[in-house]
């Protein structure tokens, strides 16, 4: 079949954050302008602020899509195939920003992937390369990818080519990113009528360090008031969790937007002396408390799995 004409999905990884569905949305866009058949797809529902942001830029939400048969797929903001419905056989292309594992293909991909602060910044950087006007909406989708991942620039992640691309797609969309950034963390927050189950849930990566499968959850939110108030809920429910789904390991990180710091619950004591050694901190009310990590990416799992790997 002809490569224009045979449709590609593009889609982010499961559980769904901003920086993966709007990539996914604008990549799509940008295939299609080049005359590509191209369709952004999501795995599952989009969170609070994400949907937050399509209503806010009156965009359409890409349609949930569970499964690929033999359909190539684009994978964006994610490579390893434990968080993602592809397989193998479908990818045909990587935009990226995390670490690389697992993905193997028989025929030669597109792959791009950059330690940027978002995949948004990604796709800025390679619009600009390849000469096409970003419009209005693109850019501000990308800008609240940048938000999002970054923290509003924030993050440990960012780099100066986040700022960079934050400050022209803003100029572009005519949005103001500080007033954007607190709407979003604001709905990012909003955790009212979720379980506590649904909480812990809401943004998990699953990872094959060494031969173990390990699942690394987090919440990020402007005050972890909810988490004082319902600590033996959260420690119950990662118990239930890492039984039911069979992880080896399971760690839950909320993450205080607010303070920039990070609170790394165990499901059992396994985790709990693992994440001891990692950030050679001991465990006090039930969590470990790390000030200024607010990076699952590049602060939590790293050090997760340089310990687990090495046990
Ligand atoms: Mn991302």
């Amino acid at each position: 079949m002809n490569e224009s004409t045979e449709k590609t999905y593009v889609v982010g990884h499961n559980t769904p954050d901003t920086d993966s569905v709007v990539s996914a949305v604008v990549f799509a866009r940008f295939l299609q302008k080049q005359g590509k058949n191209a369709q952004a797809v999501i795995s599952e529902k989009p969170n609070n602020e994400t949907n937050y942001v399509f209503t806010f830029m009156e965009e359409k939400m890409p349609r949930i899509k569970k499964s690929f048969n033999n359909e190539r797929v684009f994978l964006v903001d994610h490579n390893e195939l434990d968080q993602s419905i592809a397989e193998d056989k479908n990818v045909c292309g990587v935009i990226d920003h995390h670490r690389i594992s697992g993905l193997q293909t028989n025929e030669p991909i597109f792959f791009r992937v950059e330690p940027l602060g978002s995949t948004s910044t990604l796709i800025y950087k390679l619009m600009k390369e390849t000469g096409v006007e970003i419009e209005k909406g693109d850019a501000a989708l990308l800008l609240s990818g940048i938000v999002s991942d970054t923290l509003n620039l924030t993050s440990t992640t960012t780099t100066s080519e986040d700022e960079e691309a934050l400050k022209s797609l803003s100029d572009i969309a005519a949005i103001d990113a500080d007033d954007l950034a607190e709407k979003m963390f604001e709905a990012k927050s909003d955790l009212s009528g979720k379980s506590v189950e649904e909480i812990i849930m809401g943004d998990v990566k699953e990872y094959d360090f060494g031969d173990k499968k390990v699942c690394i959850g987090t919440a990020e939110a402007i005050s972890l008031s909810f988490f004082d108030n319902n600590k033996h809920l959260i420690l119950n429910a990662l118990q239930e969790i890492k039984k039911e789904k069979g992880f080896d390991f399971f760690f839950f990180s909320a993450i205080d937007i607010s303070k920039k710091e990070a609170r790394i619950y165990s499901a059992g004591d396994e985790e709990r002396k693992l994440a001891e050694e990692a950030f050679s901190k001991m465990e006090k009310g039930d969590f470990i408390l790390l000030p200024g990590v607010v990076s699952r990416k590049k602060q939590i799992a790293p050090p997760l799995c340089k310990i687990i790997t090495k046990s």
